[in-house]
């Protein structure tokens, strides 16, 4: 099973470029760790990827809450993922009809597809919108996650409905859908088969249970180790800590933990 394969001999198994170079990214920085970077100014978001960089393996982005996002803050954003080597994920949950996505994807202010290596989208409507996704994403090399389960209390996206996500996206074929967004390994059938998907998990934290709003934590040990899961996507407990340095101490302290139950697991 997944688990208890290296995230560096996980990338032969991926055709997709973006699922090869997280998975490499992985392994050479000893980091599974995402920080979401939910902060609304362009100098606010940059200032934090310059302090987390070096502890993640991909940076998490939510670009419509940005008040002044512009295409040269994306080149930027660009720029530091190479110098800092990281995957740029803009968590865009697409969740409309394939043309709909399509034009969602490639156009409008943010144009997301030329800059984000990788994006999400919840299989509500159907296999038409990874067609319309991947219409737009494929020839750029980006890869997409499905919704499986989502972290906040009472969500719909649990039982038949996380097992038809899965469906979908083994009959989607591996070229673009590389994982999911779930809280658990949720593909469990397809080790079996040695089909590889990435499992990337929000509402992980260390000190907060919760927030008032119903999100769920859980620590990197339980994510990872006791779940199975492979990346852990950090927000608040990071860059919600006061003081520039204590920013940058505390993505190194989840990217130990995050690091150290991935290699608990791996003797399992
Ligand atoms: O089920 C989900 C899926 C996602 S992508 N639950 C989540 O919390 N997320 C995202 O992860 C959410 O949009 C936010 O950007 C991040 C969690 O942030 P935190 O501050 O609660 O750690």
């Amino acid at each position: 099973p997944a688990t208890l394969k290296t995230y560096g001999s996980r990338a032969e198994l991926h055709s997709n470029p973006t699922a090869k170079r997280l998975l490499e990214i992985m392994q050479r920085k000893k980091s599974n760790l995402c920080v979401s970077v939910d902060v609304t100014t362009t100098a606010e978001v940059l200032e934090i990827v310059r302090r987390v960089g070096p502890s993640v393996c991909m940076v998490k982005t939510h670009c419509d809450v940005i008040d002044d996002f512009s295409l040269a803050f994306a080149d930027e954003l660009v720029r530091l993922s190479k110098e800092l080597d990281f995957v740029i994920f803009e968590d865009r949950k697409f969740a409309d009809i394939g043309n709909t996505v399509s034009l969602q994807y490639s156009s409008g202010t943010h144009r997301i597809a030329s800059w984000s290596d990788l994006t999400n989208a919840h299989p509500l409507p159907g296999p038409g919108i990874i067609s319309g996704l991947s219409s737009v994403g494929v020839p750029l090399g980006r890869a997409l996650l499905l919704l499986a389960e989502m972290s906040s209390k009472g969500n719909l996206a649990t039982g038949q409905y996380t097992r038809d996500a899965m469906r979908m996206a083994r009959e989607a074929g591996r070229e673009f859908v590389i994982g999911f967004i779930a809280m658990r390994r949720v593909d469990e059938d397809d080790a079996a088969k040695a089909d590889d998907w990435l499992i990337m998990t929000p509402g992980v934290g260390l000190v907060a249970k919760g927030d008032k709003l119903g999100q769920q934590y859980r620590t990197p040990r339980e994510v990872v180790l006791e779940s199975g899961c492979d990346v852990i996507i950090v927000g608040r407990g990071i860059y919600g800590i006061q003081g520039e340095e204590a920013v940058r101490a505390e993505a190194e302290r989840y990217r130990v933990e995050g690091w150290e139950a991935y290699e608990e697991r791996l003797k399992r």
